[in-house]
């Protein structure tokens, strides 16, 4: 077969700009390709939802690649194994209720678990703002990653969701631009963004699931970032509250959905 350089490059503009096009409505946008946005998309998608996931990042996978300190392996407790059993990924007993999984493996099923249950991806794309109407956000803000990294002055385009998620980790950086920029009371006891406290895995990991909630009309936090607007503390390499973060803001999004 002839290849045709200029064919090459006509297959992925119309391709990508097709997905791009048909992900102008979505009911659901995260923010943050890690393992809670990932297993919101999942399960999002799965539902039938309309579900794309802009990453800063050209990889995916957030901070499970890395496991812990770069040693690639991750930690479960018992209540998370379920949902990587539910992806075929494979779990080792480590003895007492924790269990460990390969974190690249982890990182890739989760990933291809969105694209099959027709989830997207737009990688090296930056959230950098909200639409907000009649106090409520209506929408993502977004611009290429390299135009921000290399500092150009070109304007953002706009994706409309019933929804947003944000799953951006420790930054927290979709609550932060409309605590920023809308002057608006967040969901907390404060009014406003409480931040990470350190090391305490017990505690965190429950208070991930009882922090992954509405924090602003329309948004919703998951995972690292629920615990960082919460005030509560950070949990090291144990992933099973990020899964299940996921599992639970996908349930609460896919109700209101139905309403
Ligand atoms: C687009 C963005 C933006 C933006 C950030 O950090 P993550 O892996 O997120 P979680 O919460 O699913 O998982 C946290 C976990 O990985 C972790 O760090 C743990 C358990 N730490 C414990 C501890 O003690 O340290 O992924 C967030 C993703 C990243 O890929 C960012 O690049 C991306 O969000 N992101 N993408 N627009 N404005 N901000």
């Amino acid at each position: 077969m002839a290849l045709d350089e200029i064919k090459i490059t006509r297959a992925i503009i119309e391709r990508f700009t097709a997905k791009l096009c048909d992900s102008l409505n979505l009911d659901v946008a995260i923010v943050g390709a890690g393992p809670s946005g990932m297993m919101a998309a999942v399960k999002l998608a799965q539902k039938g939802r309309k579900v794309a996931i802009f990453e800063r990042k050209l990889s995916i996978g957030g901070g499970m690649w890395g496991g812990g300190m770069m040693f690639n392996e991750i930690v479960v407790q018992e209540e998370g194994v379920r949902l990587l059993n539910e992806l075929g990924i494979a779990v080792k007993n480590a003895g007492d209720g924790y269990y460990t999984a390969d974190a690249v493996e982890c990182t890739t099923t989760l990933a291809s678990s969105v694209c099959k249950a027709g989830g997207r991806f737009f990688n090296c794309v930056t959230v950098e703002d909200v639409m907000v109407r009649d106090k409520k956000v209506t929408g993502l803000v977004i611009n290429w990653s390299a135009v921000d990294i290399a500092g150009l002055h070109v304007d953002p385009l706009v994706i409309g969701s019933r929804f947003c998620i944000d799953s951006t980790g420790h930054a927290t950086e979709l609550i932060n631009v409309i605590q920023r920029k809308s002057g608006a009371t967040i969901m907390t006891d404060t009014g406003k963004i409480k931040g990470e406290r350190s090391m305490w895995a017990e505690v965190a990991e429950n208070t991930t699931l009882n922090n992954t909630k509405e924090v602003f009309p329309n948004v919703y936090v998951a995972g690292m970032a629920a615990n960082a607007t919460f005030g509560s503390f950070r949990m090291g390499p144990i992933f099973g509250g990020m899964l299940l973060s996921g599992e639970k803001v996908a349930e609460i999004i896919d109700e209101r959905l139905k309403g």
